[in-house]
């Protein structure tokens, strides 16, 4: 007899992440071995049309219009939030309170105070809760905190973070609405700073410890822009560009920029750390390889090493093809799936946690007050 048990997933909001989402439950069990197997109950959205249409895409078995009644079903065990940060909280304290699993996708909230309130509430029902910073589980982002946890970089000087696209740079693009939600300031809570900061914020802290205080410049570049919903040139109220510099709790000192004016780059996430002993730095475009320089290496043939992690030893690359082929995006999508349900059969917290994610917000929100005050601010 098979000790293989289902998790009902009930997913709200079905866009981009929506779709990164289902490809991960459908395909973890084919790779990993664990004891519960996603089973894609519902979907909802407010769009029928569309959310059937999606549902049949996906193999989802049902469809929901309205997120309350998805919640309301005794036939679902899990909860995955894909809508706009606006609605994360509302939904994810409902689902916590019917005692739903959530899943929620980042950033955890719109702010601190309702990122605390998400923490607590889903803490005192006592159900699993993890939110979704997929980029902590790219093998060689993975292979990276293993290498720093081991002390192989030594004391820590330097951490370095970009994230920079360009897809928002011409002032025709309306704000607000379906796909465009992330420009309107009601619906994302900030620009760049909790869309893509709060990335590099995650794996920074992840991999760093924690940031105490930060200073920050925000942009915004385009000052009006047609809102979507209104069909009237409104204000922006997000910030299209963030730079900021920090300290961390050991002593290392860190640069984070992100921009959707950097023409040319469609998603370039790097990072780079700096220790006594070695460095580490990793690009979202070779995702695969992790760049690794160590100061002890024989110095006639001492430089960068460019490490291909596909290797059996590796983190999750036993689970996938052969050593020398790689994997790519969507994968880090089935990894965080297959770390969820591993912990939910061991009893251990899928990280991050709300818990844990509330210490980014918290860092986006002391970088959105710093820029605007044009102070130091402590987390
Ligand atoms: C925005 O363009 C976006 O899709 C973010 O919302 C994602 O979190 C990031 O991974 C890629 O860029």
């Amino acid at each position: 007899m098979s000790d293989k048990k289902n998790l009902n997933i009930g997913l709200i909001g079905y866009g981009f992440m929506g779709r990164t989402h289902s490809n991960a439950y459908r395909r973890v069990s084919n790779f990993f071995d664990l004891e519960y197997t996603p089973c894609l109950k519902a979907v909802c959205g407010r769009n029928e049309e569309k959310a059937t249409e999606f549902a049949s895409q996906w193999g989802y078995e049902s469809v929901e219009t309205d997120w309350k009644a998805l919640i309301a079903r005794d036939d679902i065990d899990a909860v995955d939030i894909c809508t706009p940060n606006n609605t994360h909280a509302e939904i994810a304290i409902a689902a916590a309170k019917a005692g739903k699993m959530i899943l929620c996708e980042k950033p955890l909230s719109m702010n601190t105070a309702e990122g605390e309130e998400m923490a607590k509430i889903v803490e005192d029902a006592g159900v699993a809760n993890t939110v979704w910073y997929n980029y902590r589980r790219v093998p060689a982002v993975t292979l990276a905190k293993k290498l720093i946890d081991e002390g192989r970089l030594g004391k820590i000087f330097h951490y370095r973070a970009n994230f920079l696209q360009d897809w928002t740079i011409s002032s025709d693009l309306p704000q607000g609405g379906e796909a465009l939600w992330r420009l309107d300031v009601n619906a994302a809570g900030s620009g760049v700073t909790g869309d893509l900061l709060a990335h590099c914020i995650d794996t920074a802290i992840w991999l760093n410890g924690g940031i105490t205080d930060v200073s920050a410049m925000t942009e915004t570049f385009i000052k009006e822009r047609v809102h979507n919903l209104t069909g009237k040139v409104e204000k922006v109220g997000i910030d299209d560009a963030c730079t900021f510099m920090c300290h961390f709790g050991n002593g290392s000192l860190g640069l984070f920029e992100s921009t959707r004016y950097a023409r040319g780059h469609k998603a370039l996430y790097t990072f780079e750390i700096n220790g006594e002993n070695a460095s580490i730095r990793w690009d979202l475009h070779d995702l695969h390889r992790m760049e690794y320089f160590d100061h002890r290496d024989d110095s006639l043939v001492r430089g960068w090493r460019s490490v291909h992690v596909t290797d059996g030893d590796m983190p999750y690359m036993d689970k996938w093809w052969v050593p020398g082929l790689q994997i790519g995006y969507e994968h880090t999508f089935v990894h965080q799936v297959a770390d969820f349900l591993d912990g939910l059969a061991k009893g251990t917290p899928a990280s991050p946690t709300f818990r844990e994610a509330l210490e980014t917000q918290k860092v986006c929100d002391a970088v959105l007050s710093s820029a605007s005050s044009r102070q130091w601010v402590n987390v």
